[in-house]
């Protein structure tokens, strides 16, 4: 029997994720936290409650009270707001996944942890196009800091201390449950909102700026897979590079316009363009694939479709 704690169950990736583990768990056995309040059908369909990972005590009492087996957290300061408060954003990011790893070395019910890394993790020396699994990784936010120094953790308690802790560096999400707060791929979201709403949007990225993303459907299906994969097939024990399709502003906003033939856009760039072209721009996902089959199925094509009509639904 597992119990899962989710940490950040109210953000873009929790609010989904608490809903699939729940489907597969059981919604008694997925308990959702978060320092804020969730959407309605998180505390309503399941255990949540209001907990900060970086209350160590707090969350040591809860691990034990609840019989917790798997730790998904997936609290953090996203990119763009890293960069408004760097110290605090590293804190907050380096000191919640000590804590999560060093219970998950003193609790020995706990037997597997996720957690999310990103392309971040990669910089301006990095190769732009089909950035490799292994390669030059010189980040130069603090949110890419961040999570490079995480995955060395997570790779070094692996080793050292036989945990069994899973990651995925996520590319840009695209989804239309919970807004996204705070990162540069971020534009790829709010652009779907602002049709729906506007018919406009002021894009803070150039038009031609290409970055990896993936429709959240394909990065719940990827996590639960990696999650469920055979420990032994794992043969990287920091994070999975994945990334489904790559586009820029320019072509989104020309998807869009199959839908909404008057959709205008204009661009805008603020500091995230320098943060999106010290990223790459395609992702070589290979390895993900060989380990344990990743395989995305949404193009921009399909997922403009969906986020349009879902966010249109919203609006009702
Ligand atoms: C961000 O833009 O900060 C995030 C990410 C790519 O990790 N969406």
């Amino acid at each position: 029997m597992e119990n899962i704690l989710i940490i950040g169950a109210a953000g873009q990736i929790g609010s989904e994720l608490t809903l699939t583990l729940r489907r597969i768990y059981g919604e008694d056995h997925v308990f959702a936290t978060d320092i804020r309040q969730a959407p309605q059908d998180i505390v309503e369909g399941g255990p949540f409650q209001i907990l900060d990972v970086m209350d160590d005590k707090r969350l040591i009492h809860f691990v034990i009270r609840h019989k917790i087996t798997q730790i998904y957290h997936l609290a953090a300061v996203l990119s763009g707001n890293a960069e408004r408060i760097p110290v605090q954003a590293w804190d907050i990011n380096m000191s919640s996944l000590m804590n999560i790893l060093d219970l998950g070395k003193e609790v020995d019910e706990i037997k597997k942890i996720f957690w999310p890394s990103s392309i971040a993790v990669f910089g301006q020396t990095t190769p732009h196009e089909n950035t490799p699994q292994l390669t030059v990784m010189e980040p130069n936010t603090v949110y890419g800091i961040s999570k490079l120094a995480g995955e060395r953790w997570c790779e070094y308690y692996n080793r050292r201390y036989k945990m069994d802790i899973r990651s995925i560096r996520y590319p840009g999400l695209i989804s239309y449950k919970t807004e996204a707060g705070g990162g540069t791929t971020d534009y790829a979201v709010e652009i779907y909102y602002d049709a729906v709403k506007k018919n406009s949007y002021e894009c803070f990225l150039k038009e031609d700026t290409m970055l990896p993303m993936l429709f959240m459907e394909d990065a719940m299906k990827a996590t639960v897979d990696l999650m469920h994969a055979d420990p032994s097939k794992l043969s990287v024990k920091s994070s999975y590079s994945i990334g489904a399709i790559s586009f820029t502003p320019e072509e989104v906003a020309r998807e869009i316009r199959k839908h909404k033939p008057d959709f205008q856009i204009t661009y805008k760039p603020d500091f995230r363009q320098a943060i999106a072209e010290s990223w790459p721009r395609t992702i070589d996902a290979s390895v993900a694939k060989n380990d344990w089959g990743f395989e995305p199925t949404y193009n921009l094509e399909k997922m403009t479709e969906i986020m349009l009509r879902e966010i249109e639904k919203k609006k009702k």
